[in-house]
Parts: C-alpha cells; structure tokens; sequence
C-alpha cells in the first residue's frame, strides 16, 4: 500500500523516540514510511522530500529532531503537507532546545508541535490519523474505538504499587 504518512527523523538516533509514532500508525492501520533526513546533514535528501511529498500522497508528516531541530519546521517551508513536529529528548538541555527550534515557527509556515520525547511521537501518530480520518470512515472508527479502550483502561481509583 502507499503510504499516507511520513515518519521522518534527524538522525538513526531518533529512530527509538519516533518508534512510539510509527507503533500507532501499526495500531490504526495506517500505511507509513520511515525515513532519515537530516536538516543539517543531508539537505538535499530533505529538499526532494519534501517537493514530491504531496504529489506521492502523503497526507501528514511526523517530522522529529533533537537539538537545532531545523526539521520539522524546513520541511512546512517545503511542502502544504501538514508537518507535525516532535521534540527528541537532548542529553544536554532535555529537549527544551528540541521544543523551542520546532515551535516557535514565523508566521506562514506552521508546525504542529507535540510534546518533548516518546509521548509527543504517541500523539504525533494520533494527530496523522485525527487528519486522516476526516476522509475516512473505517479509520474514523477505528480511531473512536482506540480511544474509547484508552479511556476505559484507565482504572477509578488508585492502588499501592
Ligand atoms: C539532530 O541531532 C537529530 O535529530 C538528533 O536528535 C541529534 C543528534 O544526532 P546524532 O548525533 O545522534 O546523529 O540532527
């Protein structure tokens, strides 16, 4: 199947971070591809991505980097592909660099921000497959559902641990 979703990432570093990404998509049956293209390191690689990413289909793009993260917010000045950014943990400053290179994007060029680290790649699944499902029913459902068993997992009262 084509894929609907790109999973990209500044580094092979960030691969156990964006996992938590792609692990949703798996859930909602989502086709994806994960790819490494390094706002730094391989620019050219991110210029041709993001020229073709709306002729190819894509309809989201879950776009993490660490540190100087030039990602997520290079790749909305190169396609109206909506980019959803995440914030990679740092050893250094715990990602708050991370968060603060993704979100504070110029007026025009918006990138939906997640939080810092693992949850942020959850949610950035969540929010590829929110923007997928306005198009698609079975999806719509199956996004329902994945929340409802969150939701009804989540136990009344706490226990000692
Ligand atoms: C960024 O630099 C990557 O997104 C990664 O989070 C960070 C460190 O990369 P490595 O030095 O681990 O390859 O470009």
């Amino acid at each position: 199947m084509e894929p609907k979703v790109g999973i990209i990432m500044g580094s092979q570093s960030d691969w156990p971070t964006m996992k938590a990404a792609a692990d949703i998509l798996d859930q909602l049956g989502i086709p994806y591809e994960t790819k490494i293209v390094s706002a730094h390191r391989t620019p050219d690689r991110l210029w041709d991505y993001g020229r073709g990413a709306a002729r190819r289909g894509l309809k989201a793009i879950i776009a993490g980097a660490g540190g100087a993260a030039h990602l997520p917010g290079m790749m909305a000045s190169k396609t109206r592909v909506p980019v959803i950014g995440v914030p990679v943990q740092t050893r250094a400053l715990s990602g708050v660099d991370s968060l603060y290179s993704i979100v504070q994007m110029p007026r025009g060029f918006p990138v939906a921000t997640m939080a810092i680290g693992a949850a942020g790649a959850a949610n950035g699944g969540l929010m590829a497959a929110a923007i997928l499902a306005n198009e698609d029913a079975a999806l719509a459902e199956r996004l329902d559902a994945w929340r409802a068993d969150l939701s009804a997992s989540i136990p009344d009262e706490p226990v000692d641990e």
